[in-house]
């Protein structure tokens, strides 16, 4: 520990513990500490292990690890394709009958796609792109709903190797018009539109739009999907079925250095202009494939996998199209919200396809209790018997409920942190082995090297800190693109000979992490550096509340007063002197909101993360910066209408 005091202080206390069943460890990939001890031996041979063992190199590496701080090239001059990895072997390897992706669209029509259909229809597809003009190295951009077509796009475009970029489908024109022009994307795959909660969402008129403002498009593939009217430019546009039916069946699989850029994801940080991360080939697939097989514990014979992300994320990337498929996995895919027809849609899902493993994010989990138990429990979930979470800190009341009420009290739960940069999970339990606590993400990942440390860059051995990577893995990022300066600045400045990750943690007194939020979000009450999450989690902890999001605002007297939002679920009341005092209870005096607002919603990103900047804007009643990132812009009117309410106070 740090002298006097923590860089944030540790506030919260959980003594609730989950060690795996005897049942689960016995057949599970993991099931003691043998890997933890391989890694800390020795770093790179662990990784060259893993590397040998899960992927398929056409060329092997001379060298695992070049290390040039902060410059990394895993697997020198080993050579290989992503795409070859993710299908041609599982044919080859007799599996060309098994299902890929069990595809359900939001209006209930389905599609069930083999290996060896996932592949024809991807060798096809690359030499759609062979025929626009698509050589290796050209950018690809892809503008998609939820559709099988998005996997077979990515993968035709590592087949022959043009990065891709895919924007999430719900960003608007402008969000797509900076990323094509920030990539120079040669051609942009998108669809007459998708759907989402019962209607058609348009996407062409927004590609459209884009494509006007970004010369480098030459050519745009437009997949058929929502039937609705769309304007096709002669020439310019073409629908994707018209071109497959006319392209070549084979498209053998480039030989791509291990290093060669394999995508562009773009991430907008709080300031400035989107982040284009670049990620490589040979150490992301490894990265990927390695965790999602350890830490899903992935028994491809016989688990039918589940990730609700959408493609436009890095979690779409990494766990749904490239860890599962280098795995050889059966999984599910789902075009829609989880709340069309009904608020069950998600487990009727798991019930149909009898999912094993369901990896969603802790916002999603907090909407299921605002929907209620009885959602659940309409449905047999008796399937799964893992469950995984991602995206933001998950409320130890949030994981008891995932527990109890999806997981029937049965089956570990893996809550995974981990960031577009990193590529792949980080830190997680290992469900076979590590014993879980509500609401820590235990431990770094066997072959991941962290450190918590305190603002001059030193380890802290307990309590709260900055979390920071202190030695390379496979799947980081390589850069950011077209900006060198930008990715040394934002990630190799603040600590030295360290990845800053942005993000606050806590250890406790058994080693275990605790995620405490982006460190831009940790308040100041009186000197006391409080994170916004443990605050959070004890308005969750209450019965009547959902959701909550905390914020330090402006406070003439503490420098900082903590002002909270919260969401109640269905069915409950409870008032704002309850909630302070319970919050006082939970975690102490000094973690009591100053004011409590009740709000149906949050603002959230359109992944699903709360957005605390704007809420301290609300709180701090000003002007509302940048707001494009915000899914649903009637929420903070909403929260400003009834921030001119007084707060309510001691
Ligand atoms: C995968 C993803 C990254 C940021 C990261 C954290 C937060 C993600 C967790 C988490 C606590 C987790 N990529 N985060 N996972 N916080 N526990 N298990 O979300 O680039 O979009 O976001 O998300 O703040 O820095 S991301």
């Amino acid at each position: 520990m740090t002298e006097n005091h923590e860089t944030i202080d540790a506030l919260s206390h959980e003594n609730r513990r989950f060690p795996p069943s005897a049942d689960f460890s016995l057949s599970a990939h993991v099931s003691d500490g043998g890997l933890h001890d391989e890694a800390a031996a020795d770093l790179e041979a662990f990784w060259a292990r893993q590397a040998s063992e899960l992927i398929s190199w056409q060329q092997p590496w001379s060298k695992v690890l070049e290390w040039d701080l902060p410059y990394a090239k895993w697997f020198v001059d080993g050579k290989l394709n992503v795409a070859e990895n993710c299908l041609d072997r599982h044919v080859k390897a007799g599996f060309g009958d098994k299902v890929a992706i069990y595809w359900e669209g939001e209006p209930g029509d389905t599609r069930t796609i083999t290996y060896a259909e996932l592949l024809a229809e991807v060798e096809q597809f690359s030499n759609v792109l062979k025929n626009l003009g698509v050589t290796k190295g050209d950018r690809v951009n892809i503008y998609l709903p939820m559709v099988p077509e998005a996997a077979v796009a990515m993968l035709a475009c590592a087949r022959i190797g043009a990065p891709h970029s895919v924007v999430f489908g719900g960003f608007s024109s402008q969000s797509l018009i900076d990323r094509i022009n920030d990539a120079e994307a040669k051609v942009l795959i998108t669809a007459d539109g998708g759907y989402r909660r019962g209607e058609v969402f348009p996407l062409k008129p927004a590609a459209d739009e884009a494509v006007a403002q970004t010369p480098s498009i030459e050519h745009v593939v437009v997949v058929e999907r929502g039937g609705n009217e769309v304007d096709m430019v002669e020439g310019r546009d073409h629908w994707y079925h018209d071109l497959m039916a006319a392209a070549d069946a084979s498209c053998p699989p480039e030989a791509m250095d291990s290093e060669d850029l394999l995508f562009l994801l773009y991430t907008s940080g709080t300031t400035g202009k989107p982040k284009g991360i670049m990620h490589t080939t040979g150490g992301y697939l490894t990265h990927v494939a390695y965790t999602h097989r350890n830490v899903f514990d992935l028994h491809r014979d016989r688990d039918v996998y589940w990730c609700t992300a959408d493609v436009g994320w890095i979690t779409g990337h990494s766990y749904i199209v490239y860890g599962p498929l280098a795995n050889g996995a059966t999984q599910v895919m789902y075009e829609g919200v989880p709340n069309h027809p009904g608020n069950d849609r998600f487990w009727e899902i798991v019930e149909k396809y009898k999912v094993t493993i369901f990896y969603t994010a802790p916002t999603a989990i907090r909407t299921f209790m605002k929907w209620g138990a009885d959602e659940p429990a309409k449905h047999d979930l008796s399937s799964l018997r893992l469950l995984g979470t991602v995206g933001e800190p998950i409320n130890p009341e949030a994981w008891m409920w995932y527990h109890e009420h999806i997981g029937g009290g049965r089956c570990p739960i893996v809550d995974t942190w981990w960031q577009t940069e990193t590529g792949g999970i980080m830190i997680s339990p290992l469900p076979g082995y590590t014993t879980t606590k509500p609401g820590s993400a235990t431990f770094a990942l066997p072959g991941v090297d962290i450190a918590v440390v305190d603002d001059g860059g030193n380890e802290v051995d307990g309590g709260g800190g900055y979390l920071t990577l202190t030695r390379p893995w496979p799947g980081m990022l390589r850069g950011i693109w077209g900006d060198p300066q930008r990715f040394v600045e934002t990630y190799w400045s603040r600590f030295d000979g360290s990845y800053f990750a942005g993000d606050g943690a806590r250890l406790d007194d058994d080693g275990y992490l605790w995620l405490l939020g982006r460190v831009d979000d940790v308040m100041n009450v009186s000197g006391h550096r409080i994170s916004t999450t443990e605050v959070e989690s004890a308005l969750v902890s209450h019965p009547s509340v959902a959701e909550a999001a905390v914020v330090g605002a402006n406070d003439p007297t503490t420098g900082q007063a903590i002002f909270a939002y919260v969401t109640l679920r269905g069915g409950h009341d409870v008032d704002v002197a309850t909630l302070r005092d319970h919050v006082a209870a939970e975690i102490g005096a000094i973690a009591k909101p100053k004011a409590i607002f009740f709000t149906p919603d949050l603002p959230k990103t359109r992944s699903g993360k709360i957005m605390r900047r704007l809420l301290r804007d609300v709180a701090e009643g000003r002007n509302l910066g940048d707001t494009t990132t915000l899914a649903d812009a009637s929420v903070v009117d909403e929260l400003q209408r009834r921030a001119s309410e007084a707060p309510s106070e001691d």
